[in-house]
């Protein structure tokens, strides 16, 4: 991969981590030493999709020496209960079981190999019931999650009857694993009063605290949740990462010794959720010109068996549903649908990426109809300052335009076209093919209630600083980030400043780490504490230097001066003075995002703190003997606002586009009729590697001011790039055509190889 323009080696602006990961001396939970006496835990769970529990035999694996307890749901002190939006979700089966990896005893031995075998042991008879996978199934029986949502603006109706043409389809869109590299766990650890620390790999450590508590029949302050780091979560730990906090918990309270679970690959892949598989239909009307006038959607979203996050997923895809486009007439209608599959919950995107797939694809259609360039229609359309978005909420500082525009001069666009034009000809059985994906995000938690934060700093006597928040490091920078808001503040080094674990009782009632929206946050609040610290050591300098207010009191390069250079004194000094004169010098700070709102009756409001643009240029290679493909190219114009530290914010761009791209292509989550899930090892369920990552990317930085409510001005950058992966379905599409004009390829995504050969050898 090749970067333009090159990354600035400035002090300060890298990802602090990066020493630590590439020497391995990162650490995660499991490098955690290990108290005497800790116990493992493991689940047995459910090898049947759908069923009545009959009975549950422990008697052999009890029996097992070194297993010290099996714990069923009635052993439970508090309520069985880990549901994060609504409490529609066990810890442990009762009666029933809902899908396979459902958890139904929880076995605790002295090692993890004598837990395994114990789970061999434990015999549950199941009477089976019928096992529903297919969300249209579940529509059909209105088994829905919760309600479904409806957005609308205009009057579809009579755009339709007004447009010259009206196309109708439908389309699919699968599944994705996380694959964090380190999976799901917990150890917790019991200490006197009924308290009880868990250390847990989670991207909500107060989910994790909330759920605990409820399960133990203990009250929050009784439990501490610590995050030091996680390795990568990508929203499959913003809510799942509670069950196995709760299992370690449970155990350990009940045998009083420390307990350990951290899933094995396999476990992790069999029981936990994943993205939502959509299946979706659509009708757009255009006029001749192009122009879209209306639009219309249903969405239906496996959400399997609970419904974990999938209400508010569900709302992010209507949220999306016009993606970067301005649509003057839209009705869509989202159902969250119950399946006998585990339940599926956030993944970067949080349903933006399942909305935005179906609008590319309706206009792809229309284009194909209309017989005009797929980018004629998508640029005629793109938004503009004061365009407003079915849920209300007009385009501001709005960068949609400038980065498509860009996109196309910088990358020269229609000499690129020219270029395949011509390759195409002379090549009958290689094909290039190339699509652009403009990309608009909205950045703050969808629920307003959750956009919030706080921050606790100690500045300690001798001058050093430490700082705590509630953001979670997991990959994507925001350590670097957040010590780059308090030397900012302070105007000290980086190595004064330590940044302490994620901890409940520093920092209460967070939000988890998601939602792209963690630095801007965290940051604010982090930002806040700082203010008042400087303000009590601004005035204790005016006093002791007798200066008036109107001469500025500058903090930078270790220490402080007046704006006119009268007095200085560094940074350590001015500590140790403030020490004296007994001056508080730790502070919490608050932020709560100003200014949104949202009407969940009328879906109708200001949800989004800002927008994040984006333009992506995608080209690819297509092997017509073989259905093979490779990307030769992604090409991004990004808007990141005052990138405040462009290694991390790059970092999070071919990161995401990777893994958009792995969804659109290679990740292939395939469940059978009774819920087996068949892509169940890292050997048949393949994500990008090194040889499958586009051969160049190249990520301008669109030259933009920023906006307040992001952090220093410096946009959120961790979901929006996954969508730019969107464009590699259609670039293939198009490749696929220039073979075969007439191919018959449904919008199904992931267009695997095997999809690719049909299409190049599908008739119409
Ligand atoms: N999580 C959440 C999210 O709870 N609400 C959101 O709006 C959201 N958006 C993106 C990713 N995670
Ligand atoms: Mo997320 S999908 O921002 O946890």
């Amino acid at each position: 991969m090749t970067v333009n323009p090159p990354i600035q080696k400035k002090k300060g602006s890298l990802n602090i981590d990066a020493p630590l990961h590439v020497s391995g001396k990162t650490t995660y939970l499991d490098d955690m030493p290990e108290l005497a006496g800790t116990l493992y835990a493991k689940v047995c769970y459910s090898k049947i999709a759908h069923g009545h529990i009959r009975s549950i035999d422990t008697s052999e694996a009890s029996a097992l020496p070194g297993v010290v307890r099996i714990i069923g749901h009635e052993d439970i002190p508090g309520v069985n209960q880990i549901g994060g939006i609504i409490a529609d979700e066990v810890l442990l089966a009762e009666d029933e079981v809902h899908f396979i990896g459902m958890p139904i005893v929880i076995i605790v031995a002295e090692d993890e190999v004598t837990a395994h075998k114990a789970r061999e042991l434990i015999r549950v008879e199941i009477v089976e019931k019928p096992v529903v996978v297919d969300p249209l199934e579940a529509h059909r029986c209105k088994e829905y999650l919760s309600k479904p949502l409806h957005f609308q603006m205009g009057d579809v109706d009579s755009a339709f009857a007004g447009s010259d043409y009206v196309i109708e389809g439908n389309t699919e869109s699968g599944g994705q694993e996380h694959v964090y590299l380190e999976t799901q766990g917990a150890y917790a650890i019991p200490r006197s009063n009924d308290s009880m620390i868990v250390y847990s790999s989670t991207q909500g450590p107060t989910a994790v605290q909330r759920t605990v508590a409820r399960l133990l029949g203990l009250s929050m302050n009784q439990i501490e949740v610590d995050v030091n780091r996680i390795g990568g979560g990508f929203g499959g730990k913003e809510d799942q990462a509670s069950a196995w906090g709760a299992v370690v918990a449970l155990a350990a309270y009940l045998v009083q010794r420390p307990v350990k679970y951290i899933l094995e690959r396999g476990e992790d892949l069999q029981m936990t959720g994943k993205r939502h598989p959509y299946k979706s239909n659509y009708k757009i009307g255009l006029s001749k010109d192009g122009m879209i006038r209306a639009f219309a959607a249903r969405f239906f979203q496996n959400g399997g068996a609970a419904a974990d996050l999938s209400p508010a997923v569900l709302q992010r895809t209507l949220f999306h549903a016009t993606n970067s486009y301005f649509i003057p007439n839209v009705d869509v209608w989202a159902y969250p649908c119950k399946t006998n599959l585990p339940p599926n919950t956030a993944f970067r995107g949080f349903g933006g990426p399942q909305g935005m797939f179906v609008i590319e694809a309706a206009i792809h259609h229309a284009a194909r109809q209309m017989n005009m360039p797929v980018h004629l229609i998508q640029e005629r359309n793109l938004l503009y300052e004061g365009a407003e978005f079915s849920y209300g909420q007009k385009a501001e500082d709005c960068e949609a335009q400038s980065c498509w525009y860009q996109a196309k001069e910088r990358y020269d666009l229609s000499a690129r076209m020219e270029r395949i034009k011509a390759y195409n000809a002379s090549n009958p059985i290689s094909k290039k093919g190339l699509a652009l994906m403009p990309v608009c995000f909205g950045i703050s938690f969808t629920n307003t209630m959750m956009n919030n934060a706080r921050a606790l700093v100690h500045v300690y006597s001798d001058g050093s600083v430490g700082i705590s928040t509630g953001a979670v490091e997991m990959g994507q920078g925001v350590s670097s980030k957040m010590i780059q808001v308090a030397t900012s503040a302070f105007g000290i080094d980086t190595d004064a400043i330590k940044l302490e674990t994620t901890n409940t009782t520093r920092v209460a009632n967070t939000s988890p780490s998601a939602a792209s929206a963690t630095a801007d946050l965290n940051g604010k609040a982090l930002q806040d504490a700082c203010r008042q610290i400087l303000e009590r050591l601004v005035d204790l300098l005016r006093k002791h230097w007798g200066v008036e207010n109107e001469v500025e009191v500058i903090f930078e390069n270790n220490g402080v001066h007046t704006s006119n250079y009268s007095k200085n004194m560094p940074w350590k000094e001015l500590i140790n003075l403030a020490f004296r004169k007994r001056i508080n010098l730790s502070a919490k700070g608050h932020f709560a995002t100003p200014r949104i709102h949202f009407d969940t009756k009328t879906s109708k409001g200001h949800p989004f703190a800002y927008h994040v643009y984006g333009t992506a240029i995608l080209t690819c290679t297509v092997d017509c003997l073989r259905g093979n493909y490779e990307f030769d190219a992604v090409e991004i114009v990004h808007d990141f606002g005052a990138s405040m530290n462009k290694a991390v914010d790059l970092g999070q761009i071919e990161g995401g586009l990777a893994q958009g791209i792995g969804w659109m292509t290679l990740e292939e989550l395939i469940y059978d009729e009774q819920g087996r899930l068949k892509s169940g090892n890292l050997a048949n369920y393949k994500i990008p590697d090194i040889y499958s990552v586009p051969k160049e990317v190249k990520v301008h930085y669109l030259e933009a001011e920023g906006v307040d409510l992001a952090i220093l001005k410096s946009k959120a950058v961790g979901e929006p790039p996954l969508m730019y992966g969107i464009g590699a379905y259609f670039a293939l599409y198009n490749a696929i055509l220039a073979f075969n004009k007439v191919a018959t390829l449904p919008y199904s995504a992931p267009m695997t190889t095997e999809k690719v050969l049909m299409g190049l050898y599908g008739k119409r």
